[in-house]
């Protein structure tokens, strides 16, 4: 948790951008895994919450009411039982001082707050639920259909919190300084772990095991799987066999819930074979330039068109693509190997804002998402501002049903040599990431360690320090 001026500070900036009305940020509640007492661990609070409200405790509401300038922390004190269970837990009363606010009233006084408001037809803003429980908890309180609540949901609150939280502040990039350095701790503990024998499943509960160790846990599930080119691979109970690459994208959150998001791609036997280094090289170079083009101004769109220029021309030499750069790229051919984003925001969330909804987190007025197949999965496309955090991902993957797809349909067969590619359904895929903040002129890789990426460096780490 920051000092209570933060959240204190971040409201008042909040009331003015939203300028009237009454606010509702819900907490997050508990949430049951396999019955109501084993609830998944750890608990985790709402982002756009604990931005606003800084308290980790489930079961909480955040009221902002702009016109009368009062902050209210609402939720139920817990009862002697689950301190026999749980501990002592500091009382709503406490939590709301912690943060800087003097109002606290149990749950069941959000009803009275919301139906006082509905009555003097004042506007209640709430952004877009993406738990049950709390859309079950909005159509009580406001009658509202779940099915309705998306588009209910308040676009000047939406903007407000986007404007706020896409700026990171001097604390918050600590934070994700932090979670970079918990990121290298894992991917480098997954090169040491590498070798032929080993189960996915084996590496990728080390590697998460170390984000509950040093953080709060895994920003995401954790993806590790020598079927680098499906994007969100889960780890198998496959060993790991010589000659394969092992494609690990994983990240940690601090305990206060500031993410990073790493990818590496190695060699399971320690070395890059020829075929490998080619299509490695051409990823290594991508995500180099992105480095290049990142600064204040620059559409984060540009850049992303900029890389899967850059790739179409290093494949071209490879003879996987041919023909026309730019009629390839209009054609969206790149998209047979690159048929993701070259990034996405991050901060609090892994993908920053994300509930909020892509198009208002990543997209603007001036710039709207693509609909081509590839780039419609890029997940920021406007321009950058100093103090946003974006990932920096790209990757190269041979998908044996895309190819098929692709080919029985003749799908830009003008631009892509499938005699060739099919010769690479074998290969998997290669991504390599990293977490960038945008700078007064240009950008920085978060972390101070940056975690082996170059072919040699990668290499020579596992040479060093395999067990
Ligand atoms: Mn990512």
């Amino acid at each position: 948790m920051f000092s209570k001026e933060t959240y204190i500070r971040r409201r008042t900036e909040l009331k003015k951008l939203v300028q009237s009305g009454v606010i509702v940020i819900f907490g997050n509640n508990e949430s049951p895994c396999n019955f109501p007492n084993n609830g998944y661990y750890p608990f985790r609070q709402d982002s756009s919450f604990l931005y606003y409200f800084g308290v980790q405790r489930d079961g909480l509401v955040g009221v902002i009411d702009i016109d009368n300038n009062v902050d209210t922390l609402v939720g139920d004190d817990i009862d002697i039982e689950d301190i026999v269970w749980y501990g002592s837990v500091d009382s709503v009363k406490d939590l709301a001082a912690q943060v800087g606010i003097e109002h606290s009233a149990p749950m069941k006084q959000l009803k009275t707050i919301c139906h006082d408001a509905i009555k003097l037809k004042r506007k209640i803003h709430f952004l877009p639920p993406y738990r049950h429980d709390i859309k079950l908890q909005i159509f009580d309180l406001l009658g509202i259909h779940p099915n309705q609540q998306k588009d209910a949901a308040s676009m000047p609150l939406i903007n407000a919190v986007v404007k706020m939280r896409s700026v990171k502040e001097d604390q918050e990039i600590e934070e994700l300084e932090k979670a970079s350095e918990i990121g290298y701790l894992m991917h480098t503990t997954a090169m040491k772990l590498i070798k032929p024998g080993v189960t996915e499943k084996y590496i990728a509960g080390q590697v998460s095991g170390i984000a509950g160790s040093y953080g709060a846990m895994v920003s995401f599930p954790t993806i590790f799987s020598q079927h680098g080119e499906i994007m969100h691979g889960n780890p198998s109970m496959a060993v790991l066999e010589e000659g394969r690459l092992a494609l690990c994208d994983c990240g940690a959150e601090t305990i206060n819930n500031y993410c990073s998001d790493n990818t590496r791609t190695m060699p399971v036997s320690g070395k890059f074979t020829q075929r490998q280094l080619e299509i490695y090289t051409i990823v290594e170079a991508c995500h180099d330039y992105a480095l290049e083009l990142s600064k204040p101004g620059v559409k984060y769109y540009d850049v992303h068109m900029g890389v899967c220029r850059l790739m179409t021309e290093r494949l071209k030499e490879l003879g996987l693509m041919k023909g026309d750069t730019d009629e390839a790229l209009a054609a969206g051919a790149h998209a047979m190997f690159l048929p993701h984003g070259l990034g996405h925001m991050m901060g609090m969330d892994v993908h920053d804002m994300e509930a909020l909804d892509q198009k208002y987190v990543g997209y603007d007025d001036e710039i709207q998402p693509s609909k081509q197949f590839g780039t419609s999965a890029l997940r920021m496309g406007r321009r950058l501002e100093k103090g946003f955090v974006v990932t920096d991902e790209p990757g190269i993957y041979f998908i044996p049903d895309l190819i098929d797809d692709w080919r029985a349909k003749g799908h830009c067969k003008d631009f892509l040599n499938f005699d060739l590619i099919e010769t690479y359904k074998d290969f998997g895929g290669i991504r390599l990431e990293d977490d960038v903040l945008i700078t007064d002129n240009g950008c920085r890789v978060l972390g101070k360690q940056i975690i082996p990426y170059h072919p040699k460096d990668v290499e020579e780490y596992m040479a060093k320090h395999r067990m």
